[in-house]
């Protein structure tokens, strides 16, 4: 997808997605697969499709799909249909794998959704596809026949030991251009999975609590295979690598061992394990090339951390992490890149305040969001039951968009709060940032100042209009950076898929069509 959100924007960010290349890499090898990361032709989105569609000619077409680009996605299918009718389409990703029903209007012109973990899947799907086998065979999918969606159960988590899920096929990519900050970038899984179970996160409902590991052996052959490619900087993707902290230090000695530690490393951590092993952990990482920790801080009050289901994974004999995990990391040379969550139910101004606060005082790099109601998450439910969600449009579901309002604010006074305290955090890493990547910010800094704050004008920076106009403008900026192709969307004039009936066969639509599940 090419839709990119606030906090990665892609004049400085644009990182290959892991799914995909872990798809390429475990169809059989006579497939010629083709992988097109459209954020690195965010301004010629529909040139690149109708000339790689003309170019491949593909049998089938993979869209990996988020909540908020759910739009987007249909608008490519409905285009890709245009250009070659006979092309079969799949859908997966957190989206299709948590909402399938938002995917099986016939206008929208699916053929399959692939649901959870889709190396094994999807390889199944194109031998069944190629030999004339029958989808119903094959676990964790949803499949078009007739007129009607049919289901299979649901396929079981992967273990990663054993070699069912094959490397990453990275040399399927056709297009090129993939940075961080000037540097040329990859991305390596080493594990998967999570035995926490934060309320606003999708890894529960997604593939149930447990953790599988990749080898080091793996891993290390992966980072080398991403470098030989001409990555210099690596975003490790586990959804929590820090659940199993000796292997992450066995993971950084085996690095430093293999000479891969002239790589720039960056990588999420859970607060609570840093704290708990940084002494140790965190010279290590430093020393294996990691830079950036993306800390899942997600609040610093008690009250919101117990709502995100966020406290175990952030406190110590009941004591809150943070501070200790941001000093340590800090004290060896790491930069932290806070997440933080705000806006949630009971949240006041001063709550909000209080973490921005707080953001501005000890982290890096913000990385701040507001709680978004993603299918299947227990939070989505809270929300709903309490009657909070003021925005059902998921195109704005992109995580910096407050699409829920808490029981004394709403949902823009929260946004307007940390769009106007956000900008200034960003400001104060630019002398970190020319240190580490000088050529990049000597070459792109106003523009990503410019990028950073969008909307304002003469009149804003000389006082002559509030911020709340210049917010607003901004606003309006968001709104036409979220059009990427012009082409329509099939749905646009159809309401969304809404209302599926709970533990019945028939998906009920709101404009009153039905299909029908097979169990
Ligand atoms: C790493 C990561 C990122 C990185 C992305 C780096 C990159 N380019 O890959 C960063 C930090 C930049 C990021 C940003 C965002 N992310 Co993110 N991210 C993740 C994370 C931790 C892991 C994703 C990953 O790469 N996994 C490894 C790969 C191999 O697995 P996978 O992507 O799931 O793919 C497998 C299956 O899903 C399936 N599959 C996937 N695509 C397809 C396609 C087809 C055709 C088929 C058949 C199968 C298939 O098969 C794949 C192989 O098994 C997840 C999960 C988590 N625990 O939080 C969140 C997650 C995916 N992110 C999420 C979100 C919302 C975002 C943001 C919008 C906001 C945010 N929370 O930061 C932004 C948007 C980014 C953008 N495009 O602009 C949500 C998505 C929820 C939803 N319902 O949409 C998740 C689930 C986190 C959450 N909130 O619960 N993210
Ligand atoms: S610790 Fe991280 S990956 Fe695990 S449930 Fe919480 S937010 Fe999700």
């Amino acid at each position: 997808m090419p839709d990119s959100f606030e906090h990665t924007p892609t004049l400085a960010i644009r990182m290959p997605n892991g799914g995909l290349a872990s798809l390429a890499g475990n169809a059989d090898p006579h497939h010629q697969v083709a992988i097109a990361d459209l954020v690195l032709a965010q301004s010629s989105v529909q040139a690149t499709i109708v000339r790689l569609i003309n170019q491949l000619q593909p049998r089938l077409v993979g869209l990996s799909v988020m909540t908020f680009q759910r739009s987007t996605a249909r608008r490519i299918i409905s285009l890709i249909k245009s250009l070659k009718p006979d092309t079969l389409i799949a859908v997966g990703g957190y989206d299709p794998s948590l909402a399938p029903e938002a995917w099986t209007d016939p206008s929208l012109n699916v053929d399959f959704v692939v649901r959870g973990e889709g190396d094994l899947t999807f390889r199944e799907l194109l031998r069944a596809i190629e030999g004339g086998g029958s989808p119903a065979d094959i676990r964790g999918l949803w499949f078009r026949r007739g007129d009607g969606f049919h289901h299979t159960p649901a396929r079981p988590v992967a273990s990663l030991d054993g070699g069912d899920v094959r490397p990453p096929a990275r040399g399927g990519r056709v297009l090129s251009g993939y940075t961080m900050m000037g540097r040329p970038i990859d991305v390596v899984e080493t594990s998967r999975g999570c035995t926490f179970d934060c309320s606003f996160c999708s890894i529960i409902e997604m593939r149930g609590r447990n953790f599988h590991r990749f080898s080091i052996e793996r891993v290390i052959a992966d980072i080398g295979d991403a470098r030989s490619r001409g990555a210099s900087s690596i975003f490790l993707v586990d959804d929590n690598i820090t659940i199993d902290v000796p292997r992450l230090e066995a993971l950084c000695r085996a690095i430093v061992a293999h000479g891969l530690h002239d790589i720039m490393y960056v990588v999420q951590a859970m607060t609570a394990a840093i704290a708990t092993h940084g002494a140790s952990l965190a010279p290590l990482m430093r020393k294996a090339g990691f830079r950036y920790v993306f800390l899942g801080i997600e609040n610093v009050l008690e009250d919101d951390l117990t709502f995100l289901k966020a406290a175990a994974k952030n406190s110590r004999r009941q004591q809150n992490t943070t501070l200790a995990a941001v000093d340590v990391l800090h004290r060896h040379g790491l930069l932290v890149v806070g997440g933080l969550i705000v806006g949630n139910p009971d949240d006041t101004r001063a709550s909000i305040e209080t973490n921005l606060e707080f953001a501005k005082r000890y982290v890096d790099w913000p990385y701040i969001q507001h709680p978004t109601p993603y299918p299947g998450t227990p939070m989505t439910r809270e929300f709903r039951e309490r009657g909070l969600i003021v925005n059902d449009r998921v195109d704005e579901y992109d995580g910096t968009s407050a699409v829920t309002r808490s029981a004394h604010l709403d949902a823009e006074e929260i946004e307007f709060l940390r769009w106007k305290a956000e900008r200034w955090m960003k400001v104060r890493h630019v002398p970190t940032a020319l240190r580490l990547h000088p050529g990049f910010v000597l070459r792109n800094g106003r523009r990503m100042m410019a990028h950073t704050f969008r909307g304002t004008t003469w009149r804003s920076l000389l006082g002559l209009e509030s911020s709340r106009d210049t917010f607003r403008r901004y606003r309006q900026i968001r709104e036409r950076e979220r059009h990427y192709l012009d082409w329509p969307d099939p749905l646009a004039s159809a309401p969304p898929a809404r209302g599926i009936a709970a533990e019945s066969n028939t998906l009920h639509w709101v404009d009153g069509r039905s299909v029908s599940i097979r169990n």
